[in-house]
């Protein structure tokens, strides 16, 4: 039977995080403040306002409102040269072909990420025409793990959360499917996404049988 098939973009579909690295580490330096690989863990999934706000406070600094803006544009300008550099080659392992399959029986594919920048990066990958439909950080006001990007997303492919089945690479995105009601699949390590149903270390690592349990369900 038919079902909504959830992506993240981050850490699901593609490796920005990388990108988001470079242009916080950057901006961090220039306050003075220490940034490294496990503070950009713990900025997955996390909006762009939240995120400096989390950077503010573990440097123990204020700025005041015109700096904090100024400094989130140069932010994402940064951060938008690196995703120019974006090819179908940074599509992760086993993504484009999962997705293909996915269209070759006709299910719902929807995205759902915190991005504001989603459509470009996905357009720059290729992909975008893949996706019946698209809900990201401009159409959400509530963050994961609130369930509103994902229960967006159904309403959008006119499915019910019921039948959605979510794939996410941060915590916080398991535990807003879970909220919704939904499957949630984990991509990445075991220990860290315990809270999902499921967890493979990429979709490489997703069993053909598996995959076909999840399109018989
Ligand atoms: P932007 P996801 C999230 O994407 C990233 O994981 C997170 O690091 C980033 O701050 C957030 O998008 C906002 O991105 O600055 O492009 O609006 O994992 O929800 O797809
Ligand atoms: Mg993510």
């Amino acid at each position: 039977s038919k079902k909504a098939f959830i992506f993240d973009l981050d850490g699901v579909v593609v490796d920005t995080a990388k990108f988001h690295f470079v242009a916080w580490q950057k901006l961090a330096a220039e306050l003075g403040i220490a940034f490294a690989e496990a503070e950009n863990e713990q900025l997955k999934g996390v909006s762009r306002v939240r995120s400096l706000e989390k950077i503010l406070e573990w440097g123990n600094k204020s700025i005041d409102q015109e700096t904090f803006d100024r400094k989130l544009i140069q932010k994402n300008e940064e951060y938008l040269e690196m995703v120019e550099t974006l090819t179908q080659d940074d599509i992760l392992p086993g993504v484009h072909e999962f997705l293909l399959r996915l269209r070759e029986s006709e299910q719902p594919i929807a995205l759902g990420s915190a991005s504001k920048n989603a459509r470009p990066i996905l357009k720059k990958l290729g992909i975008h025409d893949l996706f019946d439909a698209i809900v990201d950080g401009t159409d959400v006001s509530k963050a994961k793990p609130d369930p509103e990007v994902f229960l967006n997303a159904c309403e959008l492919l006119n499915m019910p959360a019921a039948n959605a089945i979510v794939f996410e690479d941060s915590i916080a995105g398991i535990q807003a499917a879970n909220n919704a009601g939904m499957i949630s699949i984990g991509l990445g390590e075991a220990q860290n996404l315990s809270e999902a149903d499921e967890v493979f270390e990429s979709f490489l690592d997703m069993p053909q049988d598996y995959q076909q349990q999840l399109l018989n369900k």
